[in-house]
């Protein structure tokens, strides 16, 4: 007797509204997408330059915080040669339309499987010329490892390029097929010059591919897939945004790592977020990027 064709099943993503069938299938398969083309240059110049005014001082914005390269900054280097990083861009006023961008968040909802996203951490990266080595590459880990939300699978990260990445720039890596895999442990690497960069213990037994890629170009990614970038050995500047989206009805649960609590308390004090315990540091940096709030919104998360 013909039982008819099963249906598919889907574990990784939750609908196809916003995916083709085969950018489903090869996210389910993989892990991760790189979605060409998604955003227009002249924004991504304007990011750019908003960058850059952070950078030299120009602009302040509260919440919106700054990490800068060691090596580079004891060089004596300045502005946007010395910055590796401007964390929680999503309340800056210009820098937030990467957060709201209507295909991106498109893609995100046909992940993770919901209307209601939050953005709960977003970065400006740039990768500039004559760092060293150990403080421009980021060793292989996964997000998962710093988020306090559950389950994994309404979590999805995004990852801009703002101009063309290439191996000798800096690109991103990642293990394909590593979202199967369980959270792993994580450790300080021993020769990695940035503060807050952790790594697995057995990065040497898996293999990533280098995710190559033009300006506009959106990389989506499992909290889970193992990833880091290689350094910029260029000369000139390696920039993205990325942002990390959550369903706004998800858990909040207890890391299980105290040092990484701790880290993240400090930040809290550091960042200008106050004294908060690490949940409520991540309530008041996280912030409706479509829908209605949830229960992660439950603080207000306008500064
Ligand atoms: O853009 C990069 O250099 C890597 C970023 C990254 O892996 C992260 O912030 O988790």
């Amino acid at each position: 007797m013909d039982k008819g064709c099963c249906p598919k099943t889907y574990k990784y993503t939750k609908d196809g509204v916003h995916l083709t069938t085969e950018q489903r299938d090869f996210f389910e398969e993989n892990g991760y997408i790189v979605i060409p083309n998604l955003f227009d240059p002249a924004f991504l110049d304007q990011c750019k330059q908003r960058f850059i005014d952070y950078c030299d001082q120009k602009l302040q914005t509260k919440g919106v915080t700054y990490m800068n390269d060691t090596y580079l900054k004891k060089k004596g280097y300045t502005g946007e040669y010395a910055m590796n990083r401007i964390h929680h861009i999503h309340f800056d006023s210009v820098l937030s339309k990467y957060v709201t961008n209507k295909a991106m968040l498109d893609v995100v909802q046909s992940i993770i499987g919901t209307s209601n996203i939050s953005c709960c951490h977003s970065i400006f990266l740039n990768k500039p010329p004559n760092s060293e080595i150990d403080s421009s590459r980021h060793p292989m880990h996964q997000d998962l490892y710093f988020l306090p939300y559950r389950p994994e699978n309404s979590i999805v990260a995004t990852w801009t390029a703002l101009e063309k990445v290439t191996v000798e720039n800096g690109c991103l890596f990642l293990v394909p097929k590593s979202h199967k895999l369980k959270l792993k442990q994580h450790e300080y690497p021993e020769n990695i010059n940035t503060n807050s960069f952790y790594t697995i213990p057995d990065f040497k037994n898996f293999t990533p591919i280098n995710i190559l890629m033009e300006k506009g170009d959106t990389v989506f990614f499992s909290p889970l897939v193992l990833h880091g970038s290689n350094p910029n050995l260029s000369q000139g500047f390696r920039k993205s945004m990325a942002c990390h989206f959550v369903d706004s009805n998800c858990d909040i649960i207890e890391l299980t790592d105290e040092k990484t609590k701790r880290d993240q308390e400090e930040l809290s004090l550091l960042w200008g977020y106050g004294k908060s315990d690490y949940q409520l540091f991540w309530k008041k940096k996280t912030w409706v990027a479509r829908g209605l709030p949830g229960n992660i919104n439950k603080v207000d998360s306008k500064l």
